[in-house]
């Protein structure tokens, strides 16, 4: 009994490490921003309150022109060349007054310069005002990105004069 109890319960671990593994593979970041707050983040970069999840969230406003920003180099996001990328995340516009863009983009790690750019203009998507909103997007990454150049994801204000949210962020490979 002892042995098969042992058994099984090895298989169940099997089981589940090889299922979190399939799901881990693909993604890049998931943040629900509950532990970011004070961990080399300003506190008052966030937005602290009725979030999407739990009581923190990403902001931008009329003090912070960008949000805290994702980096990696893509050769560290996989070992082979990442063609496209999917993002999501929840959106909250309280007013017709928050605009603004959650941007993707590759950038050149010494000089910064931009060799894709995306992003998601987050009031032509969204639809209702002072409510929690899901939204999505599709990018192509160009064929001749270098393992050293660098993705990078944040929330850009653009001519919001409101805040703008977001929370629950996922980037996955595609
Ligand atoms: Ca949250």
């Amino acid at each position: 009994m002892k042995k098969f109890t042992l058994l099984f319960g090895l298989t169940l671990l099997a089981a589940c490490s090889s299922e979190d593994k399939a799901v881990d593979d693909k993604i890049i970041t998931k943040n629900d921003f509950e532990a970011l707050a004070g961990w080399n983040t300003d506190p008052a970069a966030l937005f602290r309150g009725k979030a999407h999840s739990g009581r923190y969230a990403l902001k931008v406003d009329k003090d912070h022109e960008f949000s805290t920003t994702f980096e990696m180099a893509l050769g560290y996001i996989s070992p082979t060349r990442v063609k496209a990328i999917h993002l999501e995340a929840w959106v909250l516009l309280p007013s017709d007054k928050a605009t603004g863009v959650l941007g993707v983009q590759v950038i050149e790690p010494e000089t910064g310069k931009e060799v894709f750019g995306g992003g998601i203009r987050v009031a032509e998507v969204v639809k209702a005002r002072g409510k929690w909103e899901k939204v999505e997007a599709d990018y192509t990454l160009p064929e001749n990105t270098t393992p050293t150049q660098r993705l990078r994801l944040s929330l850009w204000r653009a001519n919001a004069s409101d805040q703008v949210v977001i929370d629950d962020v996922t980037l996955s490979v595609k």
